[in-house]
């Protein structure tokens, strides 16, 4: 989308849709204090929310509002800015765009123009940005702790330590190259043996990043799949889960045929439950047929399995809890209570027994795919732009590569060039033109 002009002074109402209880406009932008002024008839001290009386150009009341007014560029978006605490009412956020759209050199601001302004004037890098997007989606307590990690700087300030640990390499080789001049070849091999030591130890370090669960895990939601023969309560589990009659339950055999899905949260982390057909070879018609097959997909894909068969059929996966169903009808029954005996948990969805211990069951697995406290996870986009840094900084050991410092220089300013890419800053990039600039050709 092609930017309108990029000095004009935007406006939006940036709190939720009218009517609310307060309407917060925005205005940012060159003109944003003599907006402020041509409403409110003065420029409050900067910082301080004051009264005013806001008027239209002709003198007819608009709303009596709380102003603040933020001169730039030690500001959110960089600028000039201005805050209009309107009463939330249609016709009063209404009436107050219509008079600053009317103004000159106003106009209203598009989708995610006060962050894009924010980044074009350095006041957040991309990654930043990405956080900021994230939190305003964040519906669930662990997405709103990993958004607000990556909006303040968490993934940034990794990166600006690995761009400072590749520059220093870099140093290390230009000095090398500058001063063996004389042609001293063996100082020149255990320079390149130093700079192949940081860049493994470097390459390390990112490969353990991009080993932590990723960023869209906590966005989407982990999948946790029912599995299991038919009748086993399968469905039965997932209506109580959701606390609503979700899928069809009866005492058919082969009742459920497709893969039932509904999100819900525990404890502040996003799943997504599916309920699936229950798997058997033998009796199954085509239709039913396709549905095992869905549901033997989707237990392939699941991040925790909750397997309602007998314990000894689970089948092969990392984040198994294997439950022992219906207990209020075999209990007593000794066969069955030897069976059950192996299972990790006994339930009854329908008396409820062992509902909290399975809520608690897959809370504890969930945690294992989740970042730790304090460890930030990266987007796909972020991941991609690593995944290549630790390519460029790998280099074969022995390898032709390993003792040409001029291969690895530039390896380095490849490696530092894919980090640039997770904040969007060219500040490496730019130092190490300026490093490069001063080689000449072949050398
Ligand atoms: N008493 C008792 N009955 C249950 C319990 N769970 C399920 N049932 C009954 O068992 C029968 C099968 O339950 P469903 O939940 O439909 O089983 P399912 O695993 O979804 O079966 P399919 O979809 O055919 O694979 C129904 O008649 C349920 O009412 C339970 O915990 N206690
Ligand atoms: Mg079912």
């Amino acid at each position: 989308m092609q930017e309108k002009g990029a000095s004009d002074t935007i406006f939006a109402l940036s709190s939720g849709v009218p009517p609310a209880a307060i309407g917060v406009v925005r205005i940012s932008g060159p003109r944003a204090g003599v907006a402020l002024k041509a409403l409110a008839g003065r420029r409050p001290p900067p910082r301080r929310a004051s009264l005013a009386d806001l008027r239209r150009a002709d003198g007819g009341a608009l709303d009596r509002a709380l102003i603040l007014w933020f001169p730039g560029p030690a500001t959110a978006t960089g600028e000039d800015l201005a805050e209009l605490h309107l009463h939330g009412g249609r016709a009063v956020v209404a009436a107050v765009e219509a008079e600053l759209a009317a103004l000159p050199g106003l106009r209203r601001a598009e989708a995610g123009e006060f962050t894009r302004r924010a980044f074009l004037n350095g006041r957040i890098d991309l990654a930043e940005a990405e956080g900021l997007a994230d939190l305003l989606a964040a519906e669930t307590e662990s997405q709103r702790v990993q958004a607000l990690g990556l909006a303040s700087g968490h993934v940034s300030r990794a990166v600006a330590a690995w761009q400072e640990r590749l520059l220093a390499l870099m140093a290390g080789a230009e000095a090398e190259l500058n001063f063996s001049d004389e042609g001293d070849v063996e100082v020149g091999e255990s320079a390149a043996q130093r700079a192949v030591t940081g860049m493994a130890a470097l390459a390390g370090e990112l490969g353990e990043w991009l080993a932590r669960p990723a960023a869209e895990v906590i966005a989407e939601g982990l999948s946790v799949v029912i599995a299991g023969p038919p009748n086993a309560g399968k469905s039965t589990l997932i209506n109580a889960l959701a606390k609503r009659e979700l899928a069809i339950v009866s005492p058919v055999a082969g009742t459920t045929r497709d893969v039932i899905e509904t999100p819900l949260a525990l404890d502040g982390i996003a799943m997504r439950f599916s309920d699936t057909a229950g798997l058997r070879g033998e009796g199954a018609e085509a239709i039913e047929a396709i549905g095992i097959d869905r549901a033997k997909a989707a237990v392939a894909a699941a991040d925790i399995l909750l397997w309602l068969g007998p314990p000894e059929a689970t089948p092969a996966h990392p984040r198994a809890i294997r439950i022992a169903a219906q207990a209020d009808r075999w209990r007593g029954d000794a066969a069955a209570e030897a069976e059950a005996a192996h299972a990790d948990l006994i339930l009854s969805a329908t008396t409820g027994e062992g509902m909290a211990a399975l809520h608690r069951a897959i809370v504890d697995r969930a945690r294992t795919l989740l970042p730790r406290e304090g460890e930030a996870a990266l987007r796909a986009r972020q991941r991609a732009a690593l995944a290549e840094a630790r390519e460029w900084l790998t280099v074969a050991a022995g390898s032709q590569e390993a003792s040409d410092l001029i291969l690895l220089a530039e390896r380095l300013r490849l490696a530092a060039g894919a980090l640039d890419r997770i904040t969007g800053r060219a500040g490496v990039e730019d130092m190490l033109d300026a490093l490069f600039g001063r080689f000449c050709i072949g050398k």
